[in-house]
């Protein structure tokens, strides 16, 4: 395992909680098509791409729509989701996560953003944080999402680091698999019981110190090296 290099942060869930936004939009599509969408029911959205996500939807109403029925609807879900995303302050970014990532920078790392999300662009310029990613890599340039290490090995290969110089953070459990498939160190932000397998786990960026990233490292790194 080489030292570490890069540090790649999902967005949703890591840097801002957009799922309540996914929710509501998403509930109002189901409310449309004449049945409920539970919260619980969302949490299969985490971290999985918008037809995924809307495939998920019909699933839990019983309904089997045509291809052209589902693109509208997955436009209209966006642009729901968009009237919420556009009144986004930088007051919505995580507890920690501006911190963290400057701390990150200053120690010298590279990061980048790794996410599903088409909407990523906007969101980062609307929390002001686009200037702390050296790499934004989003659900527009990636064609296999999460557990697919896509999104993970193209921010790799745009900073010009190996893969096994990477961390990622994420709270879904398909990144915390697509990480560990590419060959990277994975901390989990959330609970364990949802994140049984990744590296470390950490409520949130504020709980995390560089300190206790580079110790995750070498504990890592000194696994990986045992025969
Ligand atoms: P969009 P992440 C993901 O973001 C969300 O967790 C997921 O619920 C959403 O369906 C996906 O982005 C696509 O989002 O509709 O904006 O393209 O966790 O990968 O940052
Ligand atoms: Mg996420």
């Amino acid at each position: 395992m080489s030292g570490l290099s890069a540090c790649l942060f999902d967005l949703d869930g890591v840097i801002v909680d957009t799922a309540k936004y996914h929710f509501v939009a998403w509930r109002q599509i189901a409310h449309e098509l004449g049945f409920e969408f539970t919260e619980q029911n969302n949490e299969r959205l985490k971290g999985v791409s918008r037809m995924r996500s809307l495939e998920i939807l019909l699933e839990v109403g019983g309904l089997a729509l045509d291809t052209a029925t589902k693109v509208a609807l997955a436009e209209k879900k966006n642009a729901l989701y968009l009237s919420y995303v556009m009144q986004m302050t930088p007051t919505e970014v995580l507890p920690g996560a501006v911190d963290f990532l400057k701390n990150c920078r200053q120690s010298g790392y590279k990061t980048a953003l790794a996410t599903a999300s088409r909407n990523a662009a906007v969101i980062i310029e609307l929390l002001k944080i686009a200037p702390l990613f050296d790499v934004v890599v989003d659900g527009n340039r990636v064609t296999h999402t999460k557990p697919d290490p896509e999104v993970f090995l193209t921010c790799a290969s745009d900073l010009g680091v190996s893969p096994t110089a990477c961390v990622v953070f994420e709270d879904a459990e398909a990144g915390i698999e697509a990480a560990h498939v590419g060959g990277m160190l994975a901390i989990g932000i959330g609970s364990p019981a949802n994140l049984a397998k990744a590296d470390l786990v950490v409520p949130g960026l504020s709980k995390i110190s560089v300190e206790q990233l580079r110790a995750a490292w070498d504990n890592k790194k000194s696994t990986v090296a045992k025969p």
